[in-house]
């Protein structure tokens, strides 16, 4: 039985933060391109939490916050461009890859030699690419680390901070259904519980909360819902769809869970026109022998075992729609 009381983190990478953070650098946190709650949280849970104990720390993320995730009081700290002279260590969190934050090509100062890189993610496909990594694959969600981290250093972690990383776990377990929820991921919720976390007040926000024009999007995507002859549940969505009722992309979030929840497939593909004449593709799968990051790979995308996504880039969709002639 794992010691839910020991920490995640290795030692020797701790007392290595320990040592740099005395030199009080100035940070800034950034989390990957069109953030999920884990992202949101890890990040902005760090934020306060490093605030908090009086650092020179900012956040950022090329796209926006999404709607659900503004109840988060720091929300509002999220910043979408910044100058990185103005800082000695970038925090990446939740961040598969050094690339996801989409931040390098403007600033590709984030990823040279002079700026001490710290890497707190949860994904597989991390390369412990920071000067300091906190990269554990085996919890299910970066905000968790993050947690852990706060916890190791003895900061003091408000209700808000805690709520931030509540968040995390949430949405990255699906509300604790997830296949990645393990007893460490109810202690940690439990812990942060403790320090003033709102489990209704999160739960009502992410999962709850639908306004009338998301229902009707949701309605038009699951009237197009096709299995395949090998069990594969697809959507398609196009721009138009979500444009002609005055949505966002963003509004397909948690589409493909809903979808996921059909006995039926044995696994499930969202497919959208990211608007920038990109198709996105998330999938999720609920059995034990598919693997979808496996599938996503081959097309250049990665994720988890259970839930993963890939882009074609300059890809369109197309309905096709067969027909055929018979006569009885
Ligand atoms: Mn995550």
């Amino acid at each position: 039985m794992t010691d839910l009381t020991r920490s995640i983190l290795p030692e020797a990478e701790v007392s290595k933060l320990k040592r740099y953070l005395e030199s009080k650098p100035k940070l800034i946190i950034l989390t990957h391109s069109n953030p999920d709650g884990d992202a949101i949280g890890s990040a902005l849970g760090l934020y306060s939490g490093l605030k908090e104990q009086g650092f020179d720390v900012e956040v950022a993320c090329i796209d926006p916050c999404p709607d659900e995730f503004k109840y988060l009081p720091d929300h509002e700290k999220l910043k979408n461009d910044f100058n990185p002279s103005d800082y000695q260590a970038v925090i990446f969190v939740d961040c598969g890859d050094k690339k996801l934050t989409r931040f390098e090509n403007a600033h590709p100062e984030i990823l040279s030699e002079d700026m001490v890189k710290i890497n707190i993610d949860h994904h597989a496909s991390n390369d412990n690419f920071g000067e300091i990594n906190f990269v554990i694959t085996d919890v299910a969600s970066a905000s968790m680390i993050v947690y852990q981290v706060l916890k190791t250093l003895k900061y003091k972690i408000t209700p808000n901070t805690a709520n931030a990383l509540i968040t995390g776990i949430y949405t990255d377990t699906g509300g604790f259904m997830h296949q990645n929820t393990t007893p460490l991921t109810y202690q940690y919720a439990a812990e942060l519980i403790k320090l003033g976390a709102s489990p209704q007040h999160v739960a009502k926000n992410v999962f709850h909360t639908y306004d009338f024009r998301t229902l009707k999007l949701w309605g038009k995507v699951l009237q197009n819902l096709h299995l395949t002859g090998d069990g594969a549940a697809v959507v398609g969505v196009e721009e138009k769809d979500y444009e002609s009722l005055g949505c966002t992309r963003q509004d397909l979030a948690g589409v493909i869970d809903f979808i996921n929840a059909m006995p039926e497939a044995r696994y499930s593909v969202m497919l959208s026109e990211d608007g920038k004449g990109n198709v996105k593709a998330s999938l999720r799968t609920r059995k034990d022998d598919v693997d979808v990051k496996a599938l996503a790979e081959q097309y250049g995308g990665g994720g988890h075992v259970k839930a993963s996504g890939f882009t074609i880039p300059g890809g369109r969709l197309e309905k096709e729609v067969k027909w055929k002639i018979v006569q009885d």
